[in-house]
């Protein structure tokens, strides 16, 4: 049966990657992998719900409670304080901040403090769960800059060049963990059977042909001139041989996943000035800065649309920014049609 002993021979659990990464730098503690799979848990346990939202919803309907008098918890909800209830007690973390809370988290004073912070989108896109749309969570994770104690705002508030890990989980027709520690980016699926993410995607590189482009064109009338002129480029207005087919699902995580294996790049410009979304609607540190490290990692690119997402000093936990990502020769292009109507 060889292609049952070629798999068999090929079994890498997230665990021993992540033991396997850590071994080539002598001076690492362990904290770091002990940390990423800490997140990896969290993952499996999210996924564990998400694959019943909408049983949960049917439930929620019948006067917002279960039948232990538990109040329904929204799946957002249920991320958020999973994340947060499996690294509020570890030792690992100075600090997190979720994109769901307006300030940071901090360390209850009964668990010691450590030298990381986490940031993390715990539900991206949960707006489509009802729908049953693939959702995500994203995570960052910075070492502190303060030297013990508490951890500090600004020990967030870091650039996304400085990110000593990021990655995301895509809950859709499988569950997968994707992450990089700056040594290349790698996907893991889970075998719900097990409960295990294995190595599926070793890795991952961009493909330098890139097939989709992914903006919500709803928006287009509210766009500047070289935002549509690009678009039209990215259509088959070129004479590069570009014609690129469109993909939006609404779900950041989703659209990513797709591009960084498949090409293509993804876009949500800033709009007119004076719009709520004049720099954009995602946001720096939860979304576009992690993506952006693994962008990078996978030999693509990420720009605000004139310097790169990793380059930006956070001024506030919530920033939002423009943000094209993908196949760095698209995001360079788009850089050049902003700067052409400058
Ligand atoms: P729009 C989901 O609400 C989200 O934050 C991202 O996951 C997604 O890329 C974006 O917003 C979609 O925004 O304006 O196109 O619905």
């Amino acid at each position: 049966m060889t292609v049952e002993r070629s798999f068999a021979d090929k079994i890498v659990t997230i665990e021993r990657h992540f033991f396997e990464q850590q071994s080539k730098f002598p001076e690492a503690t362990g904290v770091l992998s002990n940390l990423l799979y800490d997140v990896a848990v969290s993952a499996k346990i999210i996924a564990s719900h998400t694959t019943r939202a909408g049983l949960a919803e049917i439930l929620g309907t019948e006067g917002k409670e279960n039948m232990h008098g538990d109040e329904v918890q929204k799946l957002d909800t249920f991320a958020e304080r999973t994340i947060y209830r499996m690294n509020d007690h570890t030792g690992r973390l100075a600090a997190m901040a979720s994109e769901e809370e307006e300030g940071i988290i901090p360390i209850p004073d009964n668990y010691p403090t450590g030298k990381y912070v986490l940031i993390y989108d715990p539900l991206d896109g949960s707006s489509n769960i009802d729908f049953n749309v693939s959702v995500g969570t994203i995570f960052a994770i910075h070492r502190r800059k303060s030297k013990e104690g508490p951890g500090t705002l600004e020990d967030c508030l870091q650039k996304g060049s400085d990110l000593v890990a990021a990655g995301y989980i895509i809950y859709g027709s499988s569950t997968m963990m994707v992450y990089s520690t700056g040594q290349g980016v790698h996907g893991f699926t889970l075998d719900p059977r097990v409960g295990e993410f294995l190595l599926s995607h070793p890795n991952i590189r961009i493909p330098a042909k890139p097939k989709y482009y992914s903006v919500n064109q709803g928006y287009q009338h509210r766009w500047s001139e070289g935002m549509q002129r690009y678009t039209n480029w990215l259509q088959g207005d070129n004479d590069q041989g570009i014609s690129l087919s469109l993909r939006y699902i609404g779900s950041l995580v989703a659209d990513f996943h797709r591009n960084l294996l498949a090409g293509g790049i993804f876009y949500y410009p800033a709009e007119g000035k004076g719009s709520k979304k004049a720099s954009g609607k995602l946001r720096l540190l939860y979304e576009a800065a992690p993506l952006a490290f693994l962008a990078e990692q996978a030999g693509g690119y990420a720009s605000d649309g004139h310097n790169p997402i990793l380059d930006i000093e956070p001024t506030g936990l919530h920033q939002r920014v423009p943000l094209f990502i993908g196949n760095r020769d698209l995001v360079k292009k788009a850089e050049e049609f902003l700067r052409d109507e400058q």
